[in-house]
């Protein structure tokens, strides 16, 4: 690929494009501009910069007859933009010269941005790290997905205790999208089947209007964009003009209210769902939306719909889209005159599956006859789905099984392709969910390890390392990744090593300021940053954590002259409003914190801090300047992890178990370079057939009764026996998630954790070889995969 002109810009033809767009598209003289203003002004300069390239990849993808890619998530977790767009369009320098020159700091028009949080955690952040990689493989790419007007809640502490209140990223104009209000689709609710003919009828009793919102997705060095489509939910008619004749105002603008909750807020359950009814009607609107948008296009083209499969691949992160089969099996047949049989077989030719999680909770049923109250035909459908597996394999598993609809079995059923997200993952999904149908179709699971966009996570986000990266291998790694290795070269070099240790304070220094700034706590930059940032959730196991900090805290007083290394525990993360103990777990760390960060004996050796919102954007300061990296989940549990790879990449260290992707991060980065404890996934299921292990396991470990007696005394809370009783009994009496069985060996790490780091060279270099070690965990290796093995579609060159 040869780098396009349209990337060439200088200071000066920016900044002119800038005050254009602050006086042409905001209407404000600059002596008047707000900080809002400005940013929006550079947004819309930048985003012009994106559009020549946008039309050339769309006029390439279109003029060679070229497979799209359909990516379908209910969540784009994509952050903030304007850095993003920068950094791809190799124009930061330029841009803080721009705005310099205007008397802007760029930086703080940078951190004005409110993050695009569309999405809870991993899933919908691998859904952007994904658009990132097919936009710089350039791979021609729709991501399809919902325009929340309220992303992910704000998390607020009030006396330690998490409440919520609505994000609302859209209060203010979202300069990087385009909206289309000529691209709408009604989309059915309701209603009942009736047959003409040998034809089936679907008489809907609603309608919406779902509407197009798109936003460029630019790849490395402007050499390719993809497209995000966003929909919006409006109401077919805008008014009901006779009731407001009728004098019923309120009346008046029903159809607006129905009609808008639908995108009006994203589920904030991270792996837990609830079968609610409007739940599965942002399930299909947005699926058959995307269904019917990219059918238009298809025909649009010229097209014979029989060679749908070789223009079309469409992907399903997870099952919340999975109604995208029976949707394109309905539309073939209704609209198409396939017959059953044929609709089906092009429907899998299509579809791609891929299962994030094997937690039962997560797993998608719905009651049904909510099911077949609200999508009537598409219940019919999914039984002639299901007749034809049964009688193809001989098998008795069923979509349809005791009143619910599996939406998991009916994903796997109607793609030719299933894959889990990690290598230990994909062998459990093999053994475990999808044991059954995996035995009747023996070739349709796959693995595909996830990824993490390096531009993000690593060359925008942490400009000492990618400095000191390029003066010691090179430009060109950021999107070839694998290039890392040659640093291994110079990992006994002491003179990169006081460069590589000297980044990573530069960016520990950053953190403190910020946390100063932010929260006004003080870090000593000199203590091992310990990290644990991801939703709280018990099988990832933030309680295993602060557990052990509680212990550590013990044996410091116990002793306090002996030669502790100082530790700051560093949490990040939300809890799902309705999920209790996750909320007790966030409770007890601030009450711990609280206690521990105010004891005169220990605060200059242990402290525990815990910023409230963790999102994207605080990962991205917390990650360069994280030293160890927690991945403690119960093995078995996590199906990847994402989080884990831009903390190595980063040259933090794990301490984890095996589980998800940490076991390949620790065969990449290598064993010696990798804190490993705990039982194994299989250890962990033998485990849980022993009687009363967790007693056992908590009287066979003084150090963790200590904690818990201390806990059940009221030390965290005021005297309060009772604050924590949930989350006692919980260990005491069940454990589900084996907290008590892997304490002893968790703490035993640990302080082999600080004996390494207090020799700086020796952890240094183990830093920089978990950074030399994780090329292959860019998501362009991902995604290079997903397109060979599952959608075969090509990079455009
Ligand atoms: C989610 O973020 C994940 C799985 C889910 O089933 C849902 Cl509903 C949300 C996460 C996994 O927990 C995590 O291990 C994985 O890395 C991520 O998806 C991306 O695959």
């Amino acid at each position: 690929m040869k780098d396009q002109d349209i990337t060439l810009v200088t200071a000066e033809t920016l900044r002119n494009e800038i005050l254009r767009h602050l006086k042409l598209s905001i209407g404000k003289d600059p002596s008047h501009a707000s900080l809002y203003d400005w940013r929006m002004s550079l947004s819309l300069a930048l985003r012009d910069r994106v559009v020549e390239p946008w039309f050339a990849s769309t006029r390439k993808t279109y003029e060679g007859k070229h497979k799209r890619v359909y990516y379908l998530s209910m969540e784009f977790l994509i952050g903030r933009l304007i850095e993003d767009v920068t950094i791809n369009l190799d124009v930061e320098e330029i841009a803080v010269q721009a705005m310099a020159d205007l008397g802007q700091d760029y930086y703080k028009v940078v951190v004005d941005e409110p993050d695009a949080a569309l999405g809870n955690g991993g899933l919908g952040r691998l859904a952007a790290c994904f658009m990132d990689s097919l936009a710089t493989l350039a791979i021609p790419a729709y991501g399809y997905g919902i325009r929340y007007e309220h992303g992910l809640f704000e998390q607020h502490f009030e006396g330690g205790q998490q409440t919520e209140s609505a994000e609302g990223w859209l209060a203010q104009r979202h300069a990087w999208e385009f909206e289309r209000p000529e691209v709408t689709y009604n989309i059915h609710f309701g209603g009942y089947v009736s047959e003409e003919n040998g034809k089936s009828n679907w008489n809907p009793a609603e309608t919406v209007l779902a509407s197009a919102y798109d936003t460029p997705i630019v790849g490395w060095k402007g050499q390719w964009a993809n497209t995000l489509r966003l929909w919006a939910a409006k109401p077919v008619k805008l008014f009901d003009l006779e009731s407001f004749n009728r004098g019923d105002y309120i009346g008046a603008n029903a159809p607006e209210r129905l009609a808008r909750t639908i995108s009006r807020v994203l589920y904030p359950d991270d792996t837990t769902q609830d079968g609610k009814e409007l739940r599965l009607k942002q399930e299909y609107f947005f699926t058959s939306a995307s269904i019917k948008d990219l059918l238009r296009r298809f025909l649009a083209e010229g097209n014979k719909i029989e060679d749908l499969h070789e223009h079309v691949a469409i992907q399903l992160n997870d099952t919340h889209p999975a109604i995208a089969g029976p949707e394109l099996v309905r539309l073939l047949i209704d609209k198409h005159d396939f017959n059953i049989d044929d609709a089906i077989e092009m429907a899998r030719k299509c579809l791609g599956y891929t299962n994030h999680t094997l937690l039962p909770e997560a797993l998608e049923r719905w009651p049904e006859d909510l099911f077949a109250r609200i999508l009537p035909r598409h219940h019919r459908i999914i039984q002639m789905i299901q007749d034809r597996h049964l009688s193809a394999t001989g098998s008795d598993i069923r979509i349809i099984e005791h009143g619910n609809v599996k939406m998991g079995e009916l994903a796997f059923i109607i793609a030719h392709s299933v894959n889990g997200v990690s290598a230990l993952h994909s062998e459990l999904v093999k053994e475990t969910v999808f044991a059954d149908l995996h035995k009747a179709y023996p070739s349709r699971i796959l693995n595909q390890t996830n990824g993490i966009t390096p531009r993000r996570w690593l060359y925008s986000c942490n400009p000492a390392l990618r400095n000191l990266i390029t003066d010691t291998i090179g430009s060109g790694w950021a999107a070839d990744l694998e290039r890392l290795q040659n640093l291994n070269a110079h990992l006994d070099d002491t003179g990169f090593l006081q460069a590589y240790a000297a980044a990573k304070t530069t960016n520990k220094v950053r953190l403190a300021k910020w946390l100063k700034d932010r929260n006004d706590v003080t870090l000593d930059t000199s203590a091992m940053f310990d990290v644990q940032i991801k939703r709280i959730h018990e099988y990832k196991r933030q309680h295993l954590n602060i557990l052990e900090t509680i212990a550590l805290w013990n044996e410091i007083r116990d002793n306090p002259t002996a030669n502790w290394t100082p530790r700051v525990k560093i949490f990040g993360g939300k809890a799902a409003p309705g999920y209790v103990l996750a909320k007790s777990i966030i409770r007890l760390i601030n009450d711990v914190a609280a206690t521990i960060n105010n004891d005169p004996v220990t605060k200059h050796l242990l402290q525990v801090v815990y910023p409230e919102n963790y999102n994207v954007s605080m990962a991205e300061v917390l990650i360069p300047a994280s030293d160890l990296s927690e991945q403690i989940s119960t093995a078995g549990k996590e199906a990847s992890g994402t989080g884990n790879m831009k903390l190595s990449l980063n040259g933090s260290p794990t301490i984890g178990t095996l589980d998800g992707a940490n076991v390949e991060i620790r065969d990449h980065v290598g064993h010696e370079n990798f804190f490993l404890f705990g039982l194994t996934a299989a250890e962990a299921q033998e485990k849980r057939t022993e009687h009363g292990y967790s007693r056992r396991a908590i009287e066979a470990s003084p150090r963790l009764s200590r904690v818990l007696g201390q806990i059940g005394a009221g030390v965290f809370s005021n005297g309060d026996h009772h604050r924590y009783s949930d989350i006692l009994h919980n260990l005491y009496e069940h454990d589900y998630f084996l907290v008590s069985c892997d304490f002893d060996e968790y703490f035993a790490k640990q302080r082999e954790v600080d004996a390494v780091y207090l020799d700086v060279n020796r952890w240094t270099r183990m830093a920089a070889a978990n950074t030399a070690g994780m090329g292959w965990f860019s998501a362009d290796r991902t995604i290079r995969s997903y397109a060979d093995q599952i959608w075969d579609a090509k990079s455009v060159t």
